[in-house]
């Protein structure tokens, strides 16, 4: 029947768990037929399944909206929203915070459900139309345009592909309206901006400011508007993207800044930073004399334009273009840079000033939606939804240290899946006093703790390569995890001789995911690691002019000789941020999204069966599915049972006056289900579907009976 979690067999199952045989060939068979017939979310219990529809859906309007506020779960066919309000609700009840932890591989959708959810919040709050809360949502929301214009890219699985992990708090007041948030960012893939693989492009704030800046505003930039004039940013070979259009972004972005709050100065500065970048990409050097190769920079215009873009003096940024200032032994020495080093030197400047920018918007962006400053008056507990959306599990032509990052977090969160959902269901069986029956589920725990085990691990192997002194090479690093991991099954080293000039030589390792196989090119790995910056550029740019860009760098204030500790690696960094994100996720409630991508073109029609056959299998959700059930397809609070079925039989409907439990037992005995029925503390539990379906049957033979009898009521009978 349409209107409830069942919507006709027409459709399949709603909920997986009422699917009559559990088996993988049922669960594809049903999530196609609901895909091909536009119904993009199922359940798994009160986890939500989603398929990438790839066009736009009319089902996220005020009606829909209104159709799942307040109401349970099953009461309707399986939306997100529905989700959203359940996060919020069991948050506004329990005064407990709660997360959306929302999963899938690159391209399935998991952006886009994080901002539906955002967008559902702000429509069901805020009933008393208080203007400060109203500008909350908007600030919200607005902040998201920003971080995607510097922290989105163009990929080969996704046109607007997340590059950085993101992690947001909403803050609410005792009444349920949001009063503000905090966004914890992760981890940006800041080597885009000196390289993006072929089809792929920079970040877009890159274009964006290419093609939306006026004409006045990119000559005093000293750009012009040609994307594929400059080296850093068309190396994919295709500066444009059908569905992106760039320049109405840029507006977007200048409009959301101002909502924000951010000074205009301030915005000029962040645009400028950008221009700078292009710049820098397009030096290029030369050797002073043949027998140094000492570099020097080509066209000393080009030089003086980027030193009047970042506000510094062009021979100190030629000084900090060509040498290196050393201290050694006490003295300091003056270094000059051979032309390779120089390039290095330039693209380690390029992305360092792009990430560090990065981390100041986010910085900012949490100043302007901090609650303290909200000016929404602020009583009583204050509680929170986080919403979870970081860089899906990715599998490129070429995949490096970042691609090893990304599919390790997604390996966590994967297993922080795994151990809630069954401590979830164990507990509810012991709460509720029913027996629990084990479920073998796949542990991704191996592949975790080959990455990140102490002494052991990757990172750990790694970062004692890093530590160590003298010229480490990758391929060092590559032989050190050999030695190290040979006998892991989830791990294979692919290092041919390279003597063995029969060979194609490789410098891979290849790990076997719980979504699938990768090989990563071990080459940049230390560098990446080290992720150091020279002293140089820092003091630079702490000497700049510009106010914002000093701020940005603080430490350029130390002198060489101060000597500085060994900053931490990125790799532990990363580590670091994502053991406490999983624990704090942990602390909370959490509901989950897993998106599926359905094909790899895109397509609005494309059920490719085998590539969701495997997402399937990965995410466990077939295991998912087994534990939920557990014997049980269906279980409900008395009071909602007796609620939803009370018209079947005479003795409960309209009113029952006993107990809910009582109720719910007559209802059962009327029917003759007494067989198939468990009953917990606070729950019925339903073993098979089909006693549900006729339930429903039944509901749906009785309720133009209820609606003549409520008819009646209203013109005063009885
Ligand atoms: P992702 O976040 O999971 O990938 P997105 O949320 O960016 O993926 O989705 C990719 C694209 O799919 C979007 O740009 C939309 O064109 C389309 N799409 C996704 N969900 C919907 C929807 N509900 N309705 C309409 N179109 C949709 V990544 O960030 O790459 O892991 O790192
Ligand atoms: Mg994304």
């Amino acid at each position: 029947m349409a209107g409830s979690v069942h919507e006709g067999p027409e459709f399949g199952v709603g909920d997986f768990v009422l699917l009559h045989d559990i088996s993988l060939d049922a669960f594809m068979e049903n999530l196609q037929l609901r895909y091909e017939k536009n119904k993009i979310y199922s359940y798994i219990g009160e986890v939500v399944v989603s398929v990438n529809p790839y066009k736009t859906m009319d089902i996220y309007n005020q009606s829909y909206v209104d159709q799942y506020k307040g109401r349970e779960i099953y009461e309707r066919p399986p939306h997100i929203f529905a989700l959203a309000d359940s996060a919020y609700k069991t948050m506004k009840r329990k005064a407990k915070d709660t997360c959306i932890v929302i999963s899938g591989e690159s391209g399935s959708g998991k952006t886009e459900a994080s901002k539906i959810i955002m967008r559902y919040i702000t429509a069901v709050t805020n009933i008393g139309g208080r203007q400060e809360v109203e500008r909350v949502k908007d600030v919200l929301i607005k902040s998201n345009v920003i971080l995607e214009a510097f922290g989105n890219a163009k990929t080969n699985r996704n046109d607007n592909s997340s590059r950085f992990g993101k992690y947001m708090d909403i803050n609410f007041d005792f009444k349920g309206d949001p009063i503000g948030g905090h966004i914890n960012n992760y981890l940006l893939e800041k080597s885009r901006v000196v390289y993006q693989q072929k089809g792929e492009r920079n970040f877009h704030a890159f274009y964006q400011l290419i093609t939306g800046a006026t004409d006045p505003k990119l000559a005093e930039m000293k750009l012009v508007r040609n994307p594929d004039k400059y080296h850093y940013i068309r190396q994919g070979g295709d500066s444009k993207c059908p569905t992106i259009n760039d320049q109405n972004d840029y507006r977007s972005v200048m409009h959301a800044m101002k909502t924000l709050g951010f000074a205009f100065k301030h915005a000029e500065t962040l645009w400028k930073i950008v221009a700078a970048v292009l710049i820098l990409g397009n030096i290029e050097y030369e050797a002073q004399d043949d027998v140094h190769d000492l570099a020097e920079v080509k066209d000393k215009q080009m030089l003086a334009n980027l030193a009047g873009l970042i506000e510094v003096t062009n021979d100190d940024l030629n000084k900090a273009l060509t040498h290196r200032v050393i201290a050694a032994g006490g003295n300091v020495v003056d270094k000059g840079l051979t032309v390779s080093d120089a390039y290095y030197a330039r693209d380690a400047f390029a992305k360092a000033i792009y990430d560090r920018m990065f981390t100041w918007i986010v910085k900012r962006i949490n100043e302007a939606i901090d609650p303290k400053s909200s000016g929404v008056e602020f009583v009583g507990k204050n509680t929170v939804i986080g919403v979870l959306d970081i860089y899906g599990f990715e599998i490129f032509d070429n995949n490096s240290f970042e691609q090893f990052c990304i599919n390790y977090c997604n390996e966590k969160l994967q297993q922080l899946f795994i151990e809630l959902v069954l401590k979830q269901e164990q507990e509810e069986y012991m709460r509720e006093g029913i027996e629990w029956q084990h479920v073998d589920y796949f542990n991704n725990k191996v592949i975790v703790d080959l990455v990140e085990v102490p002494h052991k691990g990757i990172l750990a192997i790694l970062d004692e390569a890093c530590l160590s002194v003298g010229k480490v090479t990758d391929e060092m690093f590559l032989t050190a995890m050999s030695q190290k991991l040979g006998s892991n099954d989830r791990y294979t080293c692919r290092q041919t001789n390279p003597s063995d000039k029969t060979l194609e030589h490789k410098r891979d390792f290849r790990i076997k995911h719980y979504a699938g196989d990768v090989t990563y090119s071990v080459i940049g790995f230390i560098d990446k690691n080290r992720d150091t910056l020279f002293q140089d550029f820092k003091r630079l740019l702490y000497n700049s002019e510009d106010e914002l860009i000093k701020m940005m760098w603080p430490e350029g204030k130390l002198s060489i000789t101060e000597t500085t500790r060994r900053p931490a690696t990125a790799g532990f960094n990363f580590k670091n941020s994502i053991i406490a994100l999983v624990d704090r996720l942990a602390t909370k409630e959490p509901h989950y999204v897993r998106c599926i991508k359905p094909n790899e073109i895109k397509s609005p029609s494309k059920f490719d069966e085998t590539r969701c056959r495997h997402q399937v299998m990965y995410l466990g959700l077939l295991e998912n599915v087994r534990v939920r059930r557990a014997g049980f397809a269906f279980r409900a609070q008395y009071e909602r049972f007796l609620l939803r079925y009370k018209m079947v039989t005479k003795y409960t409907w309209p009113n029952y006056k006993g107990s809910a439990f009582d109720g719910v037992k007559v209802i059962i005995k009327h029917m003759g289900f007494e067989k198939d029925v468990k009953y917990g503390k606070s729950k019925i539990f339903i073993r098979s579907p089909q006693t549900l379906f006729a339930l429903e049957e039944a509901r749906d033979r009785f309720m133009p009976n209820i609606i003549l009898f409520i008819q009646k009521m209203w013109r005063g009978g009885n």
